[in-house]
Order: structure tokens, then C-alpha cells, then sequence
């Protein structure tokens, strides 16, 4: 099983530890295709040694090998964004976990979308809770 893991790069790196967290538990239990998005090395300038387009055909490639995408939405970030939507379009089944933030509130273009399975959370085991539903639902483990 291929699971696509989607955070925020340019969009912000607040959540880093939090994404180190969430793919180190996912990659127990399945390929991370991408892996790099929990990297601390990884700031909001991003990789160096690749350019934006050849970053962008890698990500859609990975993208369409995806069984499943895991996105970590608390920071907004357009090409998190971009992928989700790229993810309904081929029907891949997409877990949205955010912690919710006093005075900010996820976008309704995810929040109120029927075909993202969206989940608040507050720590990394109420996050695992909500990984290993979607995981049963989608009956890939
Ligand atoms: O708009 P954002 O940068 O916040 O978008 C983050 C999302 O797009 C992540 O889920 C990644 O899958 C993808 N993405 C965006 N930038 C990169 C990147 N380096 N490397 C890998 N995936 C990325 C940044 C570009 C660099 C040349 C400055």
C-alpha cells in the first residue's frame, strides 16, 4: 500500500514535528511516498538540487501511484491544496487531519467537501485513532 503524505512546505513550517510523527507511525504500516515533507532539513525554500517543474512531475507521479493520501491541513498551503483536489479528481480516498486553532478555521473548500474524510485533532494519538479508521474503512489493512 502507497500512501501519499501531504503538509505544508511553502505554505508554512510550523507543523514539521508533527509530520515527522505522523509518517514515521504511517511508514510501520505502509510505503510514504513522501517522505521528505516531515524532513527538518526541508524549510519553506524546499529542496534546492530540483526545480519547481521537475518537483511538480515527481509529485503528480507519486500522486497517481497513491493508494490512499493522508494530508495534514492545520497550515494552509495551496499545493496541499492542489494535491487534494487532484486526489478526488482520481478518486483516491483522502483523510484530512488539522488541529483545530483558536480564531482560524479550515477552508470550507475542505472542510465542507463530502468526499474528504476531515478529522480535528489534538495530540499524536488522537491523530493515530483517526489514521487507523480510515486505514480499516478503506480496508487496506
Ligand atoms: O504550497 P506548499 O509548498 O505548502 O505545498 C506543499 C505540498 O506540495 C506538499 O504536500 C508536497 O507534496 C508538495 N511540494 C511542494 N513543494 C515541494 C518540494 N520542495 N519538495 C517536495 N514536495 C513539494 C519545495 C520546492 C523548492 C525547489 C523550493
Amino acid at each position: 500500500m502507497k500512501i501519499y503524505f501531504a503538509g505544508a512546505i511553502r505554505g508554512g513550517r510550523d507543523e514539521t514535528d508533527i509530520y515527522n510523527n505522523i509518517i514515521t507511525y504511517l511508514s510501520s504500516k505502509a510505503e510514504v511516498l513522501t517522505e521528505h515533507v516531515g524532513s527538518s532539513e526541508l524549510t519553506t525554500i524546499g529542496e534546492t538540487n530540483r526545480s519547481d517543474g521537475e518537483i511538480f512531475l515527481r509529485d503528480m507521479e507519486w500522486l497517481q501511484s497513491a493508494d490512499l493520501v493522508i494530508a495534514e491541513v492545520t497550515t494552509p498551503s495551496l499545493g496541499v491544496g492542489y494535491e487534494l483536489g487532484i486526489a478526488e479528481k482520481l478518486k483516491i480516498p483522502a483523510l484530512c487531519l488539522y488541529r483545530p486553532i483558536k480564531g482560524k478555521r479550515l477552508s470550507a473548500m475542505i472542510s465542507g467537501n463530502e468526499k474528504f474524510n476531515c478529522q480535528a485533532y489534538q495530540t499524536l494519538d488522537d491523530a493515530k485513532v483517526h489514521i487507523n479508521k480510515f486505514l480499516k474503512q478503506e480496508q487496506k489493512v
